[in-house]
């Protein structure tokens, strides 16, 4: 099902009313329309094209990963910037991480699980053309030690256009209902390390919510979420921040990497 322009969408000069918040706590998700201006996307996209060029050194922290085609070397990309997929731990770069200190954003998040928070995780997804690059249907709780889930909220914004055609992202609405679904891996050829997809989904139910540029959706952790391959000859490219409450609690459990969380002012 493609998901009409307008539903579940709201005005981003407009604060997260009480219609709006009600729609989420249904569906799992909103959408913001036009929450980031131009000059703000074309400067994340240059920070994103020097990071995975390699031309400026990452970071602490953050990691700039390749595609699983290009590293079992099913396909030569074009250009560096062409063979990365993603780049994880944007905290300690300044231009990225404005993402996660937009004002409107915060009031937004800060409406739906309260007013302290933290990020607990940050990605730029670049989806290069050419390669597989899908995402599976999955819940992002998988990935997360912190509970509870109601207090943890993801603001994903397309830099590019998202188009069912570039691999806009999917979700299933109300999903964030069916609490945490045992995930496993895919039978897929091309996997990329770390990606999961939930068992028992209803693939009829999905909606693709294509996006302009600056658009963000704000969702649940429990929502069941993906995105397809990039059928385009251009990059799809979205950043995204990971919120939680400092309330949030951590769960035990081995992790593999140390969670970086970072205390927003
Ligand atoms: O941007 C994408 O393609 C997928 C994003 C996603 O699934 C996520 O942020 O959890």
């Amino acid at each position: 099902m493609l998901h009409s322009p307008r539903a579940w969408s709201y005005s981003a000069a407009v604060r997260v009313t009480s219609e709006a918040a009600a729609s989420y706590q249904r569906e799992g998700f909103l959408v913001l329309r036009e929450l980031f201006d131009g000059e703000a996307l074309l400067q994340f996209e240059s920070r994103l094209v020097e990071l995975a060029s390699g031309r400026l050194p990452a970071p602490e922290h953050m990691i700039v990963m390749q595609d699983v085609m290009v590293v079992r070397g099913v396909v030569s990309p074009e250009t560096p910037l062409h063979g990365i997929n993603k780049i994880l731990s944007f905290e300690n770069d300044p231009v990225l991480f404005e993402h996660s200190l937009h004002p409107e954003l915060l009031s937004a998040v800060r409406a739906l699980i309260g007013h302290a928070v933290m990020t607990i995780s940050t990605n730029v997804f670049n989806k290069p053309p050419g390669i597989d690059g899908r995402h599976p249907l999955h819940q992002d709780l998988r990935y997360f030690t912190l509970r509870p889930a109601e207090r943890i909220v993801a603001a994903w914004t397309a830099i590019s256009g998202c188009t069912r055609e570039n691999g806009c992202l999917a979700v299933i609405p109300g999903s964030h209902q069916r609490g945490l679904l045992q995930h496993g891996s895919p039978d897929w050829e091309y996997l990329n390390y770390g990606f999961f997809s939930a068992e028992g989904v209803d693939l009829e139910a999905r909606v693709h919510l294509e996006m302009e540029p600056g658009d963000t959706i704000l969702f649940h952790p429990l929502l069941v979420h993906g995105s397809g391959r990039n059928r385009s000859p251009d990059f799809r490219r979205a950043i995204s921040t990971h919120f939680a409450s400092v309330d949030c609690v951590r769960s035990s459990g081995p992790h593999k990497r140390e969670p970086v969380v970072r205390r927003v002012p």
